[in-house]
């Protein structure tokens, strides 16, 4: 399976399906199978090229469904989007979960553990010919900010590209061709919120490891403490969303891959105006399509940054 791409040369846009009860910003909401399944097709149908599926919270303190709960929560979902013909990824870091899941037709593999979590799960997914996005991570979401420090020198983006470079040479020994991984810094996974901003402003050290990149930023903490009120209390998870679309449009400039979404309208009209204005700048508009993308020469549309 070769990586899908987004439309007209945007990054792709991944929608988020927790089939979870307590995920931090949609536990519940569709934790049974047909509910997730019609929220599935409505994240389709606001626009993701890709449905993220994912049967355990990973909300900081969370505890670990067992894995025939985790097999019961995504296989029927996974299986009736790809049927529809969807393009599904499978959120897990079991390896059982993931090859199951790939053979219910899921085509990408999101594993937040890079493999760590699972021994058996690069190999699997070497087996299984899927795509995988391998996410920096550091512990089980019971402990894992008890692991938000980074002393070495350069910090946080030093030691988050140097861990995902071992990540993407354990994924290749496995077996996994190095052109089916995706890279993820892994935003609030035993990490600060500063620790977040640094790798968000630090992205190209990231990216010179050569592979793409999936950011996840939607709904998170950071975004609430950026906003919180003057007594110090963070923004409301259902609060965020405008600030979230704001980095959405400076991620896509900065040539992404994949956005992991919630709200997947409101990204991808961040992204028409992206790709819009950037279409404008290289003389690409003005043909009666509105949509097309940036030509050769581009100096700062989408996908020509230096993050890709
Ligand atoms: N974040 C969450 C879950 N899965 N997968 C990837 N690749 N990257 C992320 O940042 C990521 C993820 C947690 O967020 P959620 O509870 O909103 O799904």
């Amino acid at each position: 399976m070769t990586l899908p791409a987004g439309r007209d040369g945007l990054p792709l846009v991944v929608g988020v399906l927790n089939v979870t009860p307590d995920s931090f910003s949609d536990g519940g909401r569709w934790s049974d199978p047909e509910a997730a399944l019609a929220h599935g097709r409505a994240l389709v149908a606001d626009g993701a090229d890709v449905v993220d599926v994912g049967g355990e919270s990973t909300r900081p303190g969370a505890e670990r469904p067992p894995l025939a709960e985790e097999l019961r929560r995504v296989l029927p979902v996974v299986e009736a989007l790809a049927a529809d013909g969807v393009v599904v990824s499978v959120d897990t870091m079991r390896a059982e979960v993931a090859a199951a899941a790939v053979e219910a037709g899921a085509a990408l593999v999101n594993d937040v553990s890079g493999g760590l979590a699972d021994a058996d799960m690069l190999p699997a997914v070497a087996a299984s010919g899927a795509a995988y996005v391998a996410m920096h991570w550091r512990a089980h979401s019971d402990r894992m900010q008890d692991f938000a420090s980074y002393d070495a020198p350069g910090g946080v983006v030093a030691e988050v590209s140097a861990a995902l470079g071992e990540r993407l040479e354990a994924a290749v020994a496995a077996g996994v061709p190095a052109e089916r991984v995706v890279l993820d810094p892994g935003l609030g996974f035993a990490k600060t919120a500063e620790h977040n901003w640094a790798l968000l402003a630090g992205l190209d050290d990231v990216a010179a490891l050569g592979r793409p990149l999936l950011v996840g930023a939607s709904r998170k903490a950071f975004l609430g403490r950026l906003l919180a009120g003057a007594d110090g209390t963070p923004r409301p998870v259902g609060e965020r969303e405008a600030a979230h679309t704001a980095l959405v449009a400076l991620l896509a400039l900065r040539g992404v891959w994949g956005l992991r979404v919630h709200d997947v309208r409101a990204t991808r009209d961040a992204l028409a105006v992206v790709g819009r204005l950037a279409a404008e700048q290289t003389g690409a508009a003005g043909s009666g399509d509105d949509r097309r993308p940036p030509g050769p020469g581009a100096t700062t549309g989408p996908g020509e940054g230096s993050t890709t």
